[in-house]
């Protein structure tokens, strides 16, 4: 069997490229470990940037988001509890949608089948081989059965947790990894979402998210020890941990319900360098992960579909090499960039165990020690406190 492009991974990235190659007349299979079910299950992103959205309408898959996604034009950032709005419309011209990436995945799933595509789920202990040659090639188990296919190309939109990136050798691999000292507990639930815009808020007791998926679906998130279980997170002890983080004003208007859904995810920073080796191209989470704090993961992952199937198209329709050759470069340059934003972000929102009390918000740290040593007492924390109160930048500067 052969193919144009083999696609290992029908996660958002690899279904966005198979369905954008075949409107442009690109042979694509895709091979996915997991069942359609479980893929679709999946709870993970729900902010998609307008060049995503974008990229949705180019792949023809848009129509639902368009009329049920959540346009927002700007958010709002909480400290001391005081909450200030970024209006993204008017300073950028540009909004966001919220609209989660399950929506996505399912719209994306009933576009390919409606044009007939080969999805192979459950394709067990898929391999790469020849990567550097002209004709790599895809090996896999279905069924306990061997199966092989050739391709012109391999995109590797595996996730994380792939495979694809492993065929790159070690000695041409750069890989640059940062992990947080914590981790976020999410709940989603079908309760009204306490704003109509994302709150981020840095409180005294750690960083938390109020977002959503729709006027009806909550999506929320708390900072929590980088080994917390999710099973220390009942309901009850979830609702009252955020009520506590919320702003005064925003804690009557919180609605409560049972979970659909929790989990604990620890914080990461990834990039793997280059993008490309041979006739394998890296996409998405495969090549890059970011702290889910900025919400630049999914769109990431669509950017580089974007210049991948432009890359794609380019070569099969115009015998183009300059955009396969420059891929990788101008990924990363944007993930650079977004690997900056998230990081500056999240340091920026969260507290960071280590740093004991120097780290804590500048009210609250004024707050606590005040609490502990008064004012002008006589102890080195008592003259700490005094900077704290006077300066309340100050903890950046001590
Ligand atoms: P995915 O979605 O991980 O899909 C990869 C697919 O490859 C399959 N696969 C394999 N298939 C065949 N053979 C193998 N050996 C395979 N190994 C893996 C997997 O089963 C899967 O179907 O990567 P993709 O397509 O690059 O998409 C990236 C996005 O999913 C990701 O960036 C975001 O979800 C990240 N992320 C968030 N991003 C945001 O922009 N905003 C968020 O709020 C946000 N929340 C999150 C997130 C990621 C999370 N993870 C990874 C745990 C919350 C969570 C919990």
């Amino acid at each position: 069997m052969h193919t144009q492009v083999g696609i290992v991974g029908a996660g958002p990235a690899g279904l966005l490229l198979s369905q954008l190659l075949d409107l442009n007349g690109i042979d694509n299979v895709v091979l996915e470990r997991q069942t359609a079910v479980y893929v679709q299950g999946r709870i993970r992103a729900g902010v998609l940037e307008a060049g995503t959205v974008a990229l949705a309408g180019q792949a023809q898959c848009d129509a639902r988001m368009i009329r049920e996604g959540l346009a927002h034009t700007g958010t709002e950032f909480c400290f001391d509890g005081t909450r200030h709005r970024i209006d993204f419309d008017g300073l950028t011209g540009k909004s966001v949608l919220v609209y989660g990436q399950t929506e996505l995945t399912k719209d994306l799933m009933a576009a390919r089948a409606a044009r007939g595509a080969t999805i192979i789920y459950e394709a067990e202990d898929v391999a790469l081989h020849d990567v550097d040659r002209d004709k790599p090639r895809l090996t896999w188990r279905k069924d306990g059965e061997p199966h092989t296919l050739t391709c012109d190309f391999i995109a590797g939109c595996d996730g994380f947790h792939g495979v694809s990136r492993q065929a790159i050798p070690d000695s041409v691999l750069r890989v640059y990894e940062k992990t947080f000292p914590f981790a976020w507990a999410g709940m989603l639930a079908d309760t009204r979402p306490v704003s109509d815009e994302l709150i981020y808020i840095n409180h005294e007791d750690g960083f938390s998210l109020c977002s959503m998926r729709s006027t009806t679906r909550s999506r929320y998130y708390l900072q929590c020890p980088v080994d917390d279980d999710v099973a220390n997170w009942s309901d009850d002890r979830f609702w009252t941990e955020l009520s506590r983080r919320l702003p005064a004003e925003s804690r009557d208007g919180l609605e409560t319900g049972p979970s659909l859904e929790k989990s604990v995810t620890p914080l990461r920073s990834f990039v793997a360098e280059p993008m490309r080796h041979g006739r394998l191209f890296l996409a998405g989470d495969a090549a890059h992960i970011v702290p889910p704090t900025g919400a630049k993961g999914l769109n990431l992952a669509a950017s580089d579909v974007h210049y991948l199937s432009q890359a794609l198209i380019g070569y099969f329709r115009n015998n183009r090499v300059d955009l396969i050759d420059s891929y990788s470069a101008t990924c990363l340059h944007r993930v650079w960039k977004a690997q900056r934003f998230s990081n500056w972000l999240t340091g920026l929102m969260h507290l960071y165990p280590e740093n004991g009390d120097f780290g804590r918000p500048p009210a609250a740290c004024g707050t606590r020690l005040h609490r502990r040593f008064p004012r002008g007492a006589d102890s080195p924390r008592g003259k700490l406190c005094r900077a704290t109160v006077s300066n309340r930048g100050c903890q950046r500067s001590i």
